[in-house]
């Protein structure tokens, strides 16, 4: 019973993701769903990719969070079009809530859309939302360990940004065993080691956004 239950809710969510790109589709707008856990780096990289790449590209944000609009005002601050969806508590952004949030943008001025989903190693994996890509952080102080015991986002994500490269000399995670497990759970994922802090390494996103 239970088991039905959550099955209907995931296929509900599969079939209004699916109408959400659509709709983007009809409008020319590329979606990436960006997913990490918390602090790993994903407003910092959106700050960064808008200053890099918004003359040559029409960016807008959705932002995820339990609380604050923070993050939206930051990206407003970098220059680019922001949402903020406050969950309340939910983990994760649902089709539904990017539905409604893309309402409040001005979509036909947009080529691409990132949805910066709420912090959390977990649950987001599971949720389309409308995009043509998932992509994910995993910062260099969470551990090496993190892609074997969260396997799903790895699993789902194309490409895998490695944060805070910079900080390697202080902390004793490897960033060769985090490449090896998460090409051991997705062989055709994308792995790019960078710093978001210095720049070093970004090339290779903005390479991976141009091509989406
Ligand atoms: N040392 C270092 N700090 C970073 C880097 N990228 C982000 N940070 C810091 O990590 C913290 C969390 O970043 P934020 O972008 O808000 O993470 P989010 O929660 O994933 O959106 C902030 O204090 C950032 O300045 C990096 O490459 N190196
Ligand atoms: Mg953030």
């Amino acid at each position: 019973m239970k088991v039905t239950v959550v099955r209907d809710i995931l296929e509900a969510n599969d079939r209004l993701a699916a109408e959400n790109r659509a709709h983007f589709d009809r409008l020319g707008i590329r979606v990436v769903n960006l997913m990490s856990a918390p602090g790993a780096g994903k407003t910092t990289l959106l700050e960064r990719t808008v200053a890099a790449l918004g003359k040559e590209k029409r960016i807008g944000v959705i932002e995820g969070d339990i609380q604050t609009s923070l993050d939206a005002e930051r990206i407003e601050r970098a220059g680019a079009q922001a949402v903020q969806i406050n969950t309340n508590g939910a983990c994760h952004l649902d089709a539904n809530m990017i539905a409604a949030a893309a309402k409040e943008l001005d979509l036909e001025a947009l080529e691409l859309l990132v949805v910066e989903n709420v912090g959390n190693l977990v649950c987001p994996a599971e949720f389309k939302v409308g995009e043509h890509a998932k992509a994910m952080i995993l910062s260099l102080a969470e551990g090496d360990d993190k892609p074997a015991k969260y396997p799903l986002m790895f699993h789902e994500s194309s490409v895998l940004l490695i944060n805070k490269m910079d900080l390697a000399p202080y902390v004793d995670a490897s960033a060769d065993r985090i490449e090896e497990t998460a090409r051991k759970i997705n062989p055709s994922i994308e792995v790019i080691r960078a710093s978001c802090k210095t720049g070093e390494g970004l090339e290779g996103w903005y390479r991976w956004l141009r091509s989406l």
